[in-house]
């Protein structure tokens, strides 16, 4: 193996979303961005959704065979004694992947409670603003599936079940990142990390390189730690290992990725680890009661559908045309219900089979997650022996419920039976259940942000308490328990961690006189 020496100015480790969000922020702002990650590039433009070739647009099997093979187990798993009902943290997961788990996420994305989810170590007014960008930058929208016919009698049957909710709580569409396309509205563009990168990912800019099947195996920390020397970086195409000399590094490969770099690196604050949450995730499906589906041959709003898809389909029994979208859905937390509900069809868990006698039009997936609360005691260990497959300290797992977390998980589950009455039986095989092997994959809280180097490893800037040069970004940055789909929090945080970056006086006096002194090295495209 050859040996490289490269100076860049920042150097972004992970390419997904939140790495991405870094990335754009930063040339945005006049800074020249390395981008490495350790997977490959999946398509030609770097980042993209893999739902958005024609393949995989209508068909969640065929989606989920595809994605399970891009999910990358972390730990081997020990399997417990008696094993947890309402939740396994056995083995995680992880993509590995330009783009990270945007090439396959669900796009999901909502605002988390103020109340009951969100961290007040950020004033509320800038959440809202940060929000609105961090929508903004991953094409959040709410009408993606609004015309569809099951969305809408989906939507209406669950509004009038839960009338009781006030605004802005009730039941409403699900924010998705994604959009129908114009050229041809029975395609979805899902947004990827390319989404994020916009300009940067057609190469249309300068200061921006992305390097694919680059890994970071290690960030070496000057001799009093204060800050990152160098990176080690191994290319596993050109078999070789890179030292890349930056001004400042971003970490933003996963919440379970980003502490086993540091941890490799040396860098372990106490809190390193802890404090990890998951949400347990109830789940059923069922199939769309008569009467609604009889309603939906009379109801104004859908008439001229169903009469062009009688008119073509004569023998079909059912008034709801093939090609009609799925339902997204949403009942959001409030205070009282400390649950995500989400109404979205998804890639069929393990060991389920589809019954080709039941129409895939009528059948609705709920999924309602969970928040647990953080404590120390649940967390990822690395090993100081073990290796994983990358040739990095092995994770493990250690993580259970508390009683009331337990509490509140049987509480959601209830509301998840009130709700699927609301709509149709159970799909026989599919009654209420919680998902063993849990998948949400929202683990958060191992790199979490604070006030107190005691009990969080980041700032509120997302710096590393004592590394001046050193930020994190991801999942892993989120201090609290939550029960909503995490990524839109994190890029926010992205933004500002990013605008941080930025705005303090771009590089300490002391870097740019480095900075300055050291004749640049070209970074190759
Ligand atoms: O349904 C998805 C969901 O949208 C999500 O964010 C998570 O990653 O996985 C779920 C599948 O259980």
């Amino acid at each position: 193996m050859n040996h490289q020496r490269i100076e860049v100015d920042v150097l972004v480790v992970g390419s997904g979303p939140v790495g991405a969000t870094f990335a754009r922020t930063l040339v945005d702002g006049g800074r020249e961005v390395m981008v490495v990650d350790a997977g490959p590039q999946l398509s030609s433009r770097p980042g993209e959704h893999l739902k958005n070739h024609l393949a995989y647009q209508h068909s969640h099997e065929r989606f989920g065979t595809l994605i399970r093979g891009h999910l990358h187990p972390l730990s081997r798993a020990a399997p417990a004694a008696v094993p947890d009902q309402l939740i396994s943290l056995d083995a995680g997961v992880a993509t590995y992947a330009v783009g990270g788990m945007a090439t396959h996420w669900t796009g999901v994305t909502p605002r988390h409670h103020p109340g009951v989810e969100r961290s007040d170590v950020i004033p509320a007014a800038e959440w809202d603003a940060l929000y609105g960008d961090a929508e903004a930058l991953l094409n959040t929208r709410t009408d993606l599936t609004a015309d569809a016919i099951s969305h809408q009698v989906v939507l209406d049957a669950l509004a009038d079940e839960y009338a009781e909710l006030p605004r802005p709580y009730g039941v409403q569409h699900l924010p998705m990142a994604a959009e129908r396309r114009t050229d041809n509205p029975r395609l979805v563009r899902w947004t990827g990390a390319d989404t994020i990168l916009g300009p940067l990912a057609d190469g249309a800019r300068d200061g921006f390189v992305l390097r694919e099947q680059h890994q970071c195996t290690r960030l070496v920390p000057t001799a009093d730690g204060s800050r990152i020397a160098y990176a080690e970086i191994v290319d596993h195409i050109a078999w070789r290992t890179l030292r890349v000399e930056a001004t400042t590094y971003v970490v933003a490969c996963g919440a379970v990725l980003t502490p086993q770099l540091l941890h490799a690196s040396g860098i372990r604050p106490p809190a390193l680890g802890r404090y990890l949450t998951e949400q347990p995730v109830a789940f059923c499906q069922v199939v769309l009661r008569d009467d609604l589906v009889g309603r939906v041959a009379t109801d104004p709003r859908f008439a001229d559908r169903v009469a062009t898809h009688r008119a073509r389909h004569p023998d079909d029994v059912l008034p709801i045309p093939a090609d009609d979208f799925d339902p997204n859905v949403w009942i959001p937390v409030s205070r009282g219900r400390p649950w995500h509900c989400q109404v979205h069809r998804d890639l069929p868990y393990d060991g389920m089979v589809p019954d080709p006698d039941v129409d895939e039009r009528l059948v609705v997936d709920l999924r309602w997650f969970g928040l647990v609360d953080p404590r120390p005691e649940n967390r990822v260990r690395f090993s100081d022996t073990a290796r994983d497959r990358y040739d990095m300290p092995e994770a493990r797992f250690e993580f259970s419920l508390g009683e009331a977390d337990r509490v509140r998980q049987h509480r959601m589950m209830a509301d998840l039976h009130r709700a699927a009455a609301a709509l149709g039986p159970y799909l026989p095989g599919s009654e209420p259940r919680f998902v063993i092997p849990t998948l949400p994959l929202h683990i958060a809280g191992t790199t979490r942000m604070g006030s107190d180097p005691g009990t969080s490893v980041v700032d509120t800037g997302s710096r590393v308490w004592g590394v001046e040069n050193l930020y994190l970004g991801g999942n892993g940055v989120i201090p609290t328990g939550t029960a909503s789909n995490p990524t839109l929090t994190s890029v926010a945080l992205a933004l500002r961690a990013a605008r941080g970056i930025l705005g303090s006086g771009r590089q300490l006096p002391a870097e740019r006189h480095a900075h300055e002194q050291r004749p640049r090295t070209p970074v190759p495209r």
